[in-house]
């Protein structure tokens, strides 16, 4: 059986995997306080990765139902392997909570399937602002950074398919 979907770090002796990667990051300015800390984590996930600084772009939209519209320009741009969406929905701070929350995901969902390219979710969605205050702790208690490293993976795999897709044609 042939296995594709390596972790990315896991393989052991490797250098960083990201060093040629161009990846864009959309952040949402509402609850910025939680969403800073998210593309923080997100940042040193990419850093941790060996992602140049300067193949690095962020941009910055209002809300989180603003997330796929930007993801989309970016993804279609052709200048980026992946998209990183971050942002954080609070149940208690909306009453259309479930508008802004199913829009955004379904529409990033769609993105990527749009545009064939990694875009990761990492939006959060809670009931209180202290759910999202957890969720955007430090290292890996951090969504921006596992989400991060969600797309470096992402990337990867499709990369690795790509290649045993074409060997197996010719
Ligand atoms: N946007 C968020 O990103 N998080 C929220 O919790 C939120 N609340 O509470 O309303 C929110 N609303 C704004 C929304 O994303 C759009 O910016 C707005 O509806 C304009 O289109």
């Amino acid at each position: 059986m042939m296995e594709f979907g390596i972790e990315p770090g896991r393989e052991s002796g490797s250098k960083p995997e990201g060093d040629d990667l161009s990846i864009a990051i959309v952040a949402s300015r509402f609850n910025r306080f939680i969403v800073d800390q998210l593309v923080d984590g997100a940042t040193d996930a990419l850093k941790r990765h060996g992602i140049d600084q300067d193949k690095l772009l962020l941009v910055w939209v209002p809300g989180a139902f603003e997330l796929p519209l930007i993801a989309d320009q970016l993804a279609s741009s052709g200048r980026f392997d992946a998209v990183i969406a971050l942002g954080a929905v609070i149940r208690g701070g909306t009453p259309h909570f479930d508008y802004v929350a199913g829009e955004c995901a379904s529409g990033l969902n769609r993105v990527a399937l749009d545009n064939g390219l990694a875009d990761t979710f990492g939006v959060l969605t809670t009931d209180t602002v202290e759910q999202a205050i957890e969720r955007a702790g430090t290292g890996e208690g951090n969504k921006g950074y596992d989400v991060a490293m969600t797309a470096v993976e992402m990337v990867q795999t499709m990369r690795v398919v790509e290649q045993h897709l074409q060997v197996t044609h010719e």
